[in-house]
């Protein structure tokens, strides 16, 4: 029997990231459609995520993209947030932009390109010092797109020297995350396409570089909890770039294509110990709105991590091992199903009222007016980053 009140406990410490960039205009590279009342400065990126925290109680945090966030006084970004109750979270280093990259950043051929590549990254950490941010995380959009195109054994070199001197300039509490994605925007080769290179390049460089899961970047049928379930043993999962993905890497909604398979990894964080804080797990969203109103895409999209999470830690773990043990695959199954059956939905609004929340986050903010008062303020609002 899985008892109810720890459940609840585990769920009232629940922390979601909401990333900045979910908050702007976005789309495909056909097009962007734009919204009205989309945010025009970091600020007010800022004061949309500090509504999600305000209807959901469980997402006290915002990552940055930089420069998408460029700000002229970090620190006084990061009293910001705090002014309107939440935190400034993972640091998102941005090497995929720039003319100069075409051929690369960190492992670009010309020496020139790779140092100021280097050299973002290492702002990216004085930025965190600023904010006081304890993750930095990289991707890297470096590859190639022919067969011969440039040496692939010293693309690694190259990665590696970076992400060295990168590692050799983070302060005592803080962490790099090593994103890594199958392919795109290079589709022959990439320097970072899986969880094995992100992983073997973390080891070398030591136990402040981690790996980060970001759950659309992966070949079709991947078993991605598999994954989760590995790195988090080896002590090397530092956390979760959460979306959903119908193709490839489509940044819908987590929990909208595949609840399931959210499920399947939250059931492998929770074994695995990565729900307790002290496995300093990152669980942020990395999503685009593109055609859906975006505060409400991440409301809904940080209540579908917390009802995946919530079926998670109610599996009867005593009636699943019994059955692993005694070898009863359907009764095993079975114990597994039926946490993923559960409606939680209620047990999810019972929390919330007691935290002082309406049990209906979407509801409640749409009844706010908050929507109304941005569409009348904001006139001009950014474009999340691409095609900027
Ligand atoms: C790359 C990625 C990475 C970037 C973000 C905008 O596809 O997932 O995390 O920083 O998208
Ligand atoms: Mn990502
Ligand atoms: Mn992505």
């Amino acid at each position: 029997m899985t008892d109810i009140s720890a459940v609840k406990d585990a769920l009232r410490r629940q922390h979601i990231e909401t990333p900045s960039w979910a908050y702007g205009n976005s789309g495909t590279r056909f097009k962007v459609f734009p919204q009205p009342g989309v945010p025009r400065t970091p600020q007010e990126k800022i004061d949309d995520a500090a509504q999600v925290h305000r209807f959901t109680g469980v997402a006290p945090s915002v990552a940055l993209h930089i420069p998408w966030d460029t700000v002229d006084d970090y620190a006084a970004l990061a009293d910001y947030a705090e002014e309107r109750g939440v935190r400034v979270g993972a640091i998102n280093s941005n090497v995929f932009q720039d003319d100069d990259y075409k051929l690369g950043s960190v492992t670009n051929p010309d020496p020139a390109v790779r140092k100021k590549a280097l050299n973002h990254l290492l702002e990216c950490v004085d930025i965190m010092d600023a904010t006081g941010s304890r993750d930095l995380k990289l991707w890297f959009s470096d590859g190639t797109n022919y067969p011969g195109q440039d040496d692939i054994r010293e693309r690694q070199d190259r990665l590696f020297e970076a992400l060295q001197a990168v590692y050799e300039r983070l302060g005592d509490d803080q962490r790099m995350l090593l994103e890594y994605k199958l392919f795109e925007p290079a589709f022959y080769t990439t320097d970072v396409p899986d969880w094995g290179t992100s992983y073997a390049h973390c080891l070398k460089l030591g136990p402040k570089a981690q790996v980060v899961v970001d759950t659309g970047h992966h070949a079709p049928g991947t078993n991605i909890e598999f994954i989760v379930a590995f790195l988090l043993r080896e002590g090397k999962l530092g956390g979760f770039d959460f979306n959903s993905r119908f193709y490839a890497d489509d940044d819908l909604m987590v929990g909208a294509a595949d609840p399931f398979q959210l499920y399947r990894i939250m059931y492998e964080v929770v074994r695995g110990g990565g729900y307790e804080p002290a496995a300093g797990i990152a669980f942020m969203l990395d999503q685009c709105h593109n055609i859906e109103p975006k505060i409400q895409g991440q409301i809904r999209s940080v209540m579908n991590v917390q009802e995946a999470t919530a079926k998670a830690l109610l599996v009867d773990a005593d009636a699943l091992r019994e059955a692993q043990r005694s070898g009863d695959v359907l009764a095993a199954n079975a114990v597994f199903m039926d946490a993923f059956n559960t409606d939680v939905r209620p047990l999810l609004a019972e929390l919330r009222e007691e935290m002082g929340l309406h049990p209906d986050p979407v509801a409640a903010y749409k009844a706010s007016g908050y929507f109304e008062r941005i569409v009348a303020e904001r006139v001009g609002g950014t474009q999340a980053g691409w095609g900027a």
